[in-house]
């Protein structure tokens, strides 16, 4: 049937779903795998504390990522803090401003500077020619993020790191199951952060897990991650409790036998949009080296204002009213949240990249939950908005100015 303008329910149509579609819908495993383990944890009665689950979640980690020590935590925000906190980090950080605002907060939970860092706008991650200028003496780490899961510039962010002395990690929240130069992320820097969380394509209900091949570290952040407790009445260090329970372990190891199967639905998503929306002027959606692993767990476009005639923001207010509900993660930048916006006033300055991936991206939805039907008629409505942008647009402006008569 052939969609006309009043079919768009923000002009008075009827959504294109009846139900909402979500981005960021759980991955769920199988319930009556997961339903026996959670049996077995409430027989066991060993709920928490270094369980077997969690032994066990750690250990695939860590054999799936390759390095020696995967240390679970209660989630990726608290993670980031043990990490900072037990790398002795202080002064200044590096580290980029279009990241979820955790990146930056669980610096300045500790008393950490946050410098921010324009991205690439090819990568959305790390430049690292800015990352050098704002190098100073009181710098004392650089903190990529593989955002959308794609790996940042490790090769010179490296050398960057070693040449100025500094320590290097990375927050990969986004990037569990995915690859460097055919190494699996989660095994570069002085460490990496996972995390877990129900949004993420595996998650443990809430979760995190730090990374490394840094014995003396990982050392470090496990007493951290448990008050400091380094037996039962010797406490040898300050620490928090950020331990993961057995419950969201068991959910991880049973998340971790349908990872593939995850991967999968998430890549198929991906393609279906991806043939879909290529070849619509001002829509481009970023991709996935298909050299290296990926989770494919973001569908990200950018979308061109000046091209299409509409906003980012317009669209998304179109699509939301579709019950298509997108999302413009990580707007608008951290350097424009608070406490940052307060503190450093003038860091747009050097963000020009940042500010324009902040207006134009826009996530769409996808995961087990999303089917191919559901991508296909979502790309229509996307189609119909761009190639009807000028009429839409006009309508729009129209019926906002007949309501603002009415009052
Ligand atoms: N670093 C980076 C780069 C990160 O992206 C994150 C987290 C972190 C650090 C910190 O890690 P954690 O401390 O969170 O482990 C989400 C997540 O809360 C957050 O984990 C994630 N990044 C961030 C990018 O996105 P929202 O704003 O998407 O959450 P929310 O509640 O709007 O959920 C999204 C959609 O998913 C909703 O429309 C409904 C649906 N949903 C959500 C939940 C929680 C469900 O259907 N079921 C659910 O249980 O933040």
């Amino acid at each position: 049937m052939k969609r006309t303008l009043g079919d768009l329910a923000i002009l008075g149509g009827s959504s294109a779903f009846s139900e909402k579609l979500h981005v960021g819908r759980p991955n769920i495993p199988d319930k009556r795998v997961l339903l026996r383990r959670i049996e077995d944890v409430l027989d066991s009665k060993w709920l928490t504390n270094d369980g077997p689950y969690l032994q066990e979640f750690e250990k695939r980690i860590a054999e799936l990522v390759g390095v020696r020590n995967c240390i679970a935590t209660c989630n990726g925000t608290v993670a980031l803090e043990i990490l900072a906190r037990a790398a002795g980090l202080e002064g200044e950080v590096i580290l980029p401003s279009f990241t979820f605002i955790a990146t930056s907060h669980s610096l300045q939970w500790l008393g950490i500077q946050s410098v921010f860092c324009d991205i690439e706008s090819g990568t959305h991650n790390l430049d690292p020619d800015q990352v050098e200028d704002l190098i100073t003496d009181r710098t004392t780490a650089i903190m990529g993020v593989h955002l959308w899961g794609r790996p940042c510039n490790i090769a010179r962010l490296v050398q960057i790191a070693q040449q100025h002395k500094l320590q290097i990690f990375f927050d990969a929240s986004h990037a569990f199951g995915c690859s460097y130069q055919g190494q699996m992320i989660g095994s570069f820097g002085n460490a990496e952060v996972f995390s877990f969380h129900a949004t993420k394509f595996l998650n443990t209900f809430e979760g995190g897990a730090i990374v490394t091949n840094d014995d003396q570290l990982a050392d470090q952040v496990r007493l951290m991650r448990s008050f400091g407790f380094a037996d039962y009445d010797s406490v040898v260090s300050v620490g928090t409790n950020g331990k993961m329970n057995e419950l969201c372990a068991a959910m991880g190891v049973s998340s971790l036998d349908e990872m593939e199967h995850f991967i999968a639905a998430n890549q198929r998503n991906y393609e279906r949009y991806r043939e879909a929306l290529s070849k619509i002027p001002g829509l481009s959606m970023i991709h996935y080296d298909e050299k290296e692993k990926n989770n494919f767990q973001y569908v990200v476009l950018e979308i061109e204002e000046e091209a299409i005639g509409l906003s980012r923001d317009e669209i998304l207010s179109i699509l939301w009213k579709e019950n298509i509900l997108a999302r413009r993660y990580f707007y608008p930048g951290c350097h424009k949240m608070e406490p940052y916006r307060s503190l450093f006033p003038n860091a747009s300055e050097r963000l020009p990249i940042t500010e324009r991936a902040a207006k134009q991206v826009l996530c769409l939805p996808t995961g087990t939950a999303i089917g191919v039907d559901d991508v296909t008629k979502v790309c229509d409505v996307l189609k119909y908005i761009v190639h009807n942008a000028d009429e839409i647009g006009r309508r729009l402006h129209l019926t906002l100015k007949e309501s603002e008569s009415s009052f």
